[in-house]
């Protein structure tokens, strides 16, 4: 039977990330990250926008934790920065990062809010991407080490950790299109990338169990549903190659413990994947706890007869929104019924999905955001469906809690819930926050 009702327990979150809304880049021993690097670098970012400030959250936590109470949540993602963590090569652990986030922890179980800790969300220590980043398989040990540290603080009180937000992007927009930190543009170095931060998952993954933490140990992937433009042979086979792309690269080595069988024929003029090395495949499918997916994007994709090797084009969306993407909500329930038919029945949590706006405070002082309550609504409709065809979906996640950096785009793109002011950091509850509120207290729609 279909109910809009949500199963008891289901977790109501939302979603931020260090770089995109701490700020204080220099305080208590924090030294630069990639994104730092790169959004300094000219022409990185719209306008040059940085995080240097962003939502100042570092000093303005508890106020933030408040906002998550007014929305009625009883759960949050956040992540750790590492270079709070260890700041410097060799090592040493520096206690005032891990402070930071023990208080927020503790906050947030006094409140009854779970907290869901992403360990890595981008913001590689510079220290290792000068000696080479993710291209550097020590980077995998490196993180390994990290992750350790952060379990020996907080294993005992953390019941959610994600090893890593979207690889795909770390991998892919930040090694061979560009866009991100740290701004290459080589897809040898980016498929290198891939199998080091899947091995860093994998080893970050080892050190939670070895150090016994007593939460749920998974980690977060951006999916997509590609579909062919038309049923043609030749626009059926694009659209798997684009599957491969920003899917199987990373679902078949997590659930299967191999790289797609086409992988090597598509990678073949840029890699031979010889970094792989014996045992690696086997760390990185260690069995998982929950399974974390962004959704953000369905496409059309069709065969590109000008590339015979990679050979797909992405159809644009009759209907974009501001960042060029569709609303697609039925996208999610392909995804997810995806990922529990063909990869895994362990349970599902949807670590993000979100629209970007142009949101602006009106004459009164609100922010009227109908089309992201929209959005919202028709996204928790598909969950809910999925959840009704069988998938062991445990929670909801949209991005996000605050409007932030959001990378290369800068501040001009608004995904939060609540409107930040970034001239007085004055936080302003949109209308999409007061109607999640009303999902979050009734379980559902
Ligand atoms: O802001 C990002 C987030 O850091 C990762 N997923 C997509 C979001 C919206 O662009």
């Amino acid at each position: 039977m279909t109910t809009n009702a949500f199963p008891d327990g289901f977790l109501w979150g939302t979603a931020t990330a260090a770089y995109q809304i701490e700020g204080a880049v220099d305080d208590d021993g924090r030294t630069p990250s990639i994104w730092d690097t790169f959004s300094h670098t000219p022409g990185a970012t719209v306008r040059g926008d940085t995080g240097d400030i962003a939502c100042d959250h570092y000093h303005r936590w508890r106020d933030d934790v408040d906002l998550l109470e007014d929305l009625g949540v009883n759960a949050y993602r956040f992540s750790i920065a590492w270079p709070r963590v260890v700041p410097e090569l060799g090592g040493n652990v520096n206690p005032k990062g891990l402070d930071f986030y023990e208080r927020i922890v503790d906050e947030l179980l006094a409140r009854a809010i779970t907290p869901v800790v992403t360990l890595y969300h981008w913001d590689l220590p510079q220290y290792l991407q000068d000696l080479g980043g993710w291209a550097n398989r020590d980077t995998a040990h490196r993180y390994g080490d990290y992750v350790a540290a952060v379990a020996e603080r907080l294993g005992d009180r953390v019941p959610y950790w994600l090893t890593l937000n979207e690889p795909y992007c770390s991998a892919f927009v930040g090694h061979a299109l560009g866009q991100h930190a740290p701004g290459m543009r080589d897809e040898a170095t980016a498929v290198r990338a891939v199998h080091h931060l899947l091995l860093a998952h994998g080893i970050g993954a080892q050190r939670l169990r070895e150090q016994a933490v007593a939460g749920h140990v998974g980690i977060t992937c951006n999916l997509t549903a590609p579909y062919p433009a038309s049923a043609t042979a030749e626009d059926q086979a694009a659209a798997r190659r684009l599957d491969l792309v920003e899917n199987r690269m990373f679902l078949d080595p997590l659930f299967t413990g191999a790289y797609p069988p086409d992988a090597a024929a598509y990678f073949r003029d840029v890699t031979d994947f010889g970094f792989v090395r014996d045992g690696d495949l086997a760390t990185i499918a260690a069995p998982l706890d929950f399974f974390g997916i962004n959704y953000y994007e369905q496409h059309a994709v069709l065969a590109d007869p000008d590339d015979p090797v990679r050979g797909w084009r992405r159809v644009p969306d009759p209907d974009p929104t501001i960042v060029g993407i569709g609303v697609h909500p039925e996208g999610l329930r392909t995804v997810l019924t995806r990922v529990a038919r063909d990869y895994t029945s362990v349970p599902l949590v949807v670590t993000e999905t979100g629209i970007a706006l142009h949101d602006y405070v009106d004459p009164e002082g609100r922010v009227h955001d109908a089309e992201r309550i929209a959005f919202y609504e028709s996204h928790i409709r598909a969950a809910r469906q999925a959840i009704d065809d069988g998938v062991p979906l445990v929670g909801f996640f949209p991005w996000s809690l605050l409007d932030d950096f959001e990378w290369s785009w800068g501040y001009g793109y608004r995904y939060g819930m609540h409107y930040v002011d970034y001239a007085t950091q004055a936080r302003i509850p949109k209308d999409s926050a007061r109607w999640f509120a009303t999902v979050t207290r009734a379980n559902g729609l």
